[in-house]
């Protein structure tokens, strides 16, 4: 019965390739992105909104992604004044609130890719949680050049 309704869902959102948003119980996924590996990179990175507007809090515990052999979540902190990442073994997302995997910040760490990603490709994304929920979407390929950009007209909001 859910697996018809994702599906059902998936396809109505397929008809609107501009809108990379995902909802389902509560759980929208958007802003889904895969940065391509740099040459001989072993790791690359990728990052996600995930908007909680239900009344209980969800835990995320794993993601995975279509080519992708693993893929970890991490975190920044300082750590005697450096920026360390850290590996997280799950996210929770308060009630009616959300988190945003972004440069600088939470991300996802992707390894062991087995095939080459070009810009603009998707990736179908699982967000699986520990109730065994799972929120399906797609993540879009952009290229570091693209970050670069982005990083320089970013504004910080506090
Ligand atoms: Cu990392």
């Amino acid at each position: 019965m859910l697996r018809i309704f994702n599906r059902a869902l998936l396809t109505a959102t397929a008809l609107c390739a501009c809108a990379f948003s995902y909802a389902q119980d509560g759980l929208t996924l958007s802003d889904a992105k895969v940065r391509q590996f740099l040459p001989a990179a072993s790791s690359s990175v990728g990052y996600f909104t995930l908007k909680n507007d239900s009344q209980r809090e969800r835990t995320l515990k794993a993601v995975e992604l279509e080519s992708l052999g693993r893929v970890e979540i991490h975190t920044h902190e300082h750590s005697d004044g450096m920026m360390k990442m850290r590996q997280l073994d799950s996210l929770t997302i308060g009630a009616n609130s959300r988190v945003v995997l972004q440069p600088g910040g939470l991300h996802l760490m992707l390894f062991l890719p087995q095939q080459a990603l070009s810009v603009d490709q998707t990736l179908k994304m699982t967000l699986i949680f520990a109730d065994g929920e799972r929120v399906h979407g797609q993540a879009r390929v952009f290229s570091l050049i693209e970050q670069k950009r982005d990083n320089g007209s970013e504004h910080h909001h506090n």
